[in-house]
């Protein structure tokens, strides 16, 4: 490649690049440097946030070092690249990851000492980057770790939002949401004030013939919106490889601001106009897995995606070959339905703008794509209306016609005796307004389909997707049951449970190759092993103990039973469920005598995550549970036989300090609804147990840990139609146990009952969709069986060491390797072996 500088004044710069710290001393010196210069402070006002900035400076500047190197030898391969359009990628905080990938922890905590300073904390002065809503974008931030791991040229693709997903609040027992401005000071992302693209909203499509008689389009008179690159490195684990992630963020394009406008004495519309902009990347959207068609996130859509693929062609073009190998240099994967205007946009470069016909830029469009489908809830699968796109995106819409107009003919040429499929198949719903089918669109422009757990690949082929079976085959549609990265979610999480593994295997290797982990099942009765093993366990659970009362100011006792349910709060999770076994269980207490009582288990149960902001039914069970919590904890009489905690504002962050202290944790969804959780395979990899419903991965989990060694209970998904059915049609009996705890309710014990009557009567009254009376008895007599199981200490310390010796299949490692051998057809590029090469 050129390069900008001439030959004779080389020597000058590689005398002078820029070089790694590799000693205490040398990183004491980068940190020094930029609290004094990069901050302008000192020693005599050197805080622990200063101390956290110099800090993530130096190993800013270690990763871009080799951020920079595996660019250009990306660049050199003239090899295929992935890149994941994910809208969320929840990565939580960078420097705790970027000194464990680089594998310079230990200098930096001797370094930091020197100066003054304890490392733990240090890095919990970061803000989390919270661009995401739950596990869908952890899933995002967990494939980029794996990506670099790996060595995979990859980049992400996403929008840099100012607002991540909102801090949770708890007042009076209610969520409230705080907006989450985590900008002030990043210094993990760099500006690329000079890689900018021009995005167009709105405007017209005007058709004409050029000298060939070729139809051409031109979509004119449109808005233009700039998109501004925002680059962070993402570095590998043990690996030198340091991919990128690009986030847009949108502005004006005329600049700051419109200075006709500005010189005609219009400066407010002017200011207006930027504002109006900027807006585009503004705010995650705080929704999970339900779509409200606000013109604003389609808006965002359009112009991640256009913004993308744009940067994805521009890399392309410079190499110079013909557009046919464009699907032998890109994979493009499509993290849900969200990027799915990336497909009629490439469809659209191709034909309009680089003169293809049809035919040849429909098949790189195929060739070019994968599809991840996330979930089957009906209420979460994207529909826009056709009216919104015919105004924001006239040409795209033209597009998605041609598209579906096609794809129709070819369903009538090859099932021509199933005329009523083709309104079933067509993209367009034809409802009033008419609606474009975002999941179709996806997958009829994609090459693979994947679903993300067995079950839940299994379930889109004969439900939402069972017409596209038949009509592309089997082999369109697989599976890559989702996995976590091991780095963030067993090292980081809980150091000391990884430092024991590592000094039974010999090494750190089993991060690289989690199936390593099952030589861990020879020390399964090793005493020593074993008594390090639960002493690591009650430490953690002494850390989350300490936490609770730091921060929620409730005393637990870390020698009780801890059940742990986080995740975003929704009916099909079943939170309900939880909480409602959490007021039997007290009504159970309640009514025994001393002596029994001394018999019992005592259990803390632990609540988090948060709720949608419209979504009431959510925010009534934050309510109730936090009102259960109140009336509980002030209990004397139960004392610690069972305490009930909300723990505010769950992230990832507090799921590092929460996931390695439980001993149950809950994933409890209605059978069929959860398509995978990924939370599930982090509690069991961090030695607790899991109580679950047959959903998502808890089959898998199951299949690999054991029968024995998972507590698993409720209707099987095949069944929950019919008892759906059952409940509107035949005679919907409330379970017994559940009727008594509505009864309490009702009685006012956690405050005005008519502020859950909503909550009840949705089961009560209104058909129960999510089967919670149905699951009830079983879900309570399965943790009786936990209690039970939890009082022989040692065979409940077999079951969790057993279990994580089994967890190797669950690293998102395997899922990286799956994609790029199933889906994407793209090989490593290992990064050359000494530094300065
Ligand atoms: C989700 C599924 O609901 C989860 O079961 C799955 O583990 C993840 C990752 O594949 O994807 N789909 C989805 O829309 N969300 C998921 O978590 N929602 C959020 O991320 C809030």
């Amino acid at each position: 490649v050129e390069a900008s500088i001439p030959e004779p004044q080389r020597a000058a710069w590689k005398k002078y690049s820029a070089k790694e710290f590799t000693t205490p001393d040398e990183f004491e010196q980068a940190v020094v440097k930029h609290i004094e210069t990069t901050l302008a402070r000192s020693l005599f006002n050197c805080d622990e946030a200063a101390a956290y900035s110099g800090t993530a400076l130096a190993f800013r500047d270690r990763l871009v070092i080799e951020w920079n190197r595996t660019q250009q030898q990306q660049t050199l391969a003239d090899q295929k690249r992935v890149y994941y359009l994910s809208l969320e990628f929840l990565m939580g905080r960078a420097l705790d990851n970027a000194m464990l990938n680089v594998g310079m922890k230990d200098v930096a905590r001797k370094g930091l000492s020197e100066l003054g300073f304890r490392m733990e904390d240090i890095v919990s002065q970061e803000r989390d980057a919270a661009l995401g809503n739950g596990g869908l974008g952890r899933l995002a931030a967990c494939f980029l770790d794996s990506l670099a791991t790996l060595n995979y040229p990859a980049w992400g693709y996403a929008l840099r939002y100012k607002y991540g997903i909102f801090r949770q609040e708890i007042i009076d027992g209610y969520q409230v949401e705080v907006p989450d401005y985590w900008l002030d000071f990043n210094p993990w992302e760099f500006p690329r004030h000079d890689v900018t693209v021009d995005v167009q909203f709105y405007g017209n499509v005007r058709k004409y013939m050029d000298e060939s008689g070729k139809q051409v389009s031109v979509w004119e008179n449109g808005e233009i919106v700039t998109a501004v690159a925002y680059d962070a490195p993402v570095p590998g684990y043990g690996t030198r490889t340091t991919n990128n992630l690009r986030l847009w963020s949108s502005k004006a394009s005329h600049g700051e601001f419109d200075f006709t406008k500005f010189n005609s004495g219009e400066y407010e519309a002017s200011v207006a106009d930027q504002q109006r902009a900027e807006t585009i990347s503004a705010v995650l959207y705080p929704n999970d897995s339900l779509e409200r068609g606000k013109e604003l996130r389609l808006k965002q859509q359009y112009f991640w995606c256009a913004a993308s693929l744009y940067d994805i062609v521009r890399r392309f073009k410079k190499s110079k070959k013909a557009w046919k190998d464009f699907p032998n240099q890109v994979a493009i994967q499509l993290n849900d339905t969200h990027p799915t205007l990336a497909i009629p946009e490439l469809q659209r470069i191709l034909i309009d703008q680089e003169g293809l016909e049809w035919d040849e830029a429909w098949s790189i469009v195929q060739s070019t794509f994968g599809y991840t489908n996330h979930t089957v809830l009906p209420e979460a699968l994207e529909k826009w209306s056709v009216p919104l796109i015919q105004h924001l995106l006239p040409r795209h819409l033209q597009i998605i016609y041609d598209i579906n107009l096609n794809f129709l003919q070819y369903v009538e040429r090859n099932f021509p005796k199933e005329r009523d499929m083709l309104s079933r198949v067509s993209i367009i719903e034809e409802s009033n307004p008419k609606m474009v089918r975002m999941a179709y669109l996806a997958l009829i422009g994609s090459h693979k389909v994947n679903g993300v757990a067995e079950l839940h690949s299994d379930l889109i082929k004969t439900t939402i997707f069972k017409d596209f079976v038949k009509i592309y085959g089997p082999d369109k549609f697989t599976n890559v049951t989702n996995g976590i990265t091991p780095r963030r979610w067993l090292h980081q999480a809980n150091p000391r449970l990884s430092e024991l593994i590592a000094s039974k295997l010999g090494s750190y290797d089993y991060l690289r190759d989690l199936t390593l982990l099952h030589k861990i099942e020879a020390y399964v009765d090793d005493k020593e092993f074993r008594k390090a093993f639960q002493d690591i366990k009650y430490a953690n659970k002494a850390r989350l103990a300490a936490y609770t009362l730091e921060v929620q100011g409730i005393k637990v006792n870390p020698k009780a039973l801890f059940d742990i349910q986080v995740k975003r709060i929704h009916e099909y999770k079943r939170q309900q469920l939880n909480i409602f076994g959490v007021i039997h269980r007290y009504l159970e207490l309640k009514a025994m005598s001393p002596k029994d009582r001394n018999k019992v288990q005592p259990r803390v149960s632990f609540f988090g995550g948060k709720a949608a902001p419209g979504y009431w039914m959510a925010k009534t069970v934050i309510h109730l549970i936090n009102q259960v919590s109140k009336v509980i904890n002030a209990d004397k009489e139960i004392g610690d036989l069972l305490k009930v905690v909300f723990l505010e504002d769950y992230n990832v962050s507090k799921a590092e300090i929460i996931i390695p202290a439980s001993d149950i944790s809950e994933h409890i969804s209605t059978a069929g609804t959860e398509a995978s959780g990924t939370s599930n395979m982090k509690f069991v990899l961090n030695g607790g147990l899991v109580i679950g419903t047959c959903d998502g991965a808890n089959i898998e989990i199951t299949r690999e840990v054991g029968e024995d060694n998972i507590f698993l209970f409720g209707n099987l998904s095949e069944d929950v139609e019919d008892l759906r059915h059952q409940h509107f049609y035949g005679d919907f009996k409330l379970d017994p146990m559940l009727q008594k705890v509505f009864d309490t309710i009702k009685s006012g014990m956690f405050g005005d009952a008519g502020q859950f009557s909503a909550l009840v009567n949705s089961i009560v009254e209104h058909g129960d969709y999510y089967l919670v009376s149905d699951d009830f008895k079983s879900y309570i007599d399965t943790q009786k069986l936990i209690d039970e199981a939890y009082k022989d200490q040692e065979a409940w310390l077999t079951k969790t060491i057993t279990s994580v010796s089994r967890m190797g299949f669950f690293s998102s490692d395997r899922c990286i390797d799956e994609y790029a051998e199933m889906i994407w057809n793209v090989e490593p590029l290992t990064p050359p072996k000494q530094n300065g090469a």
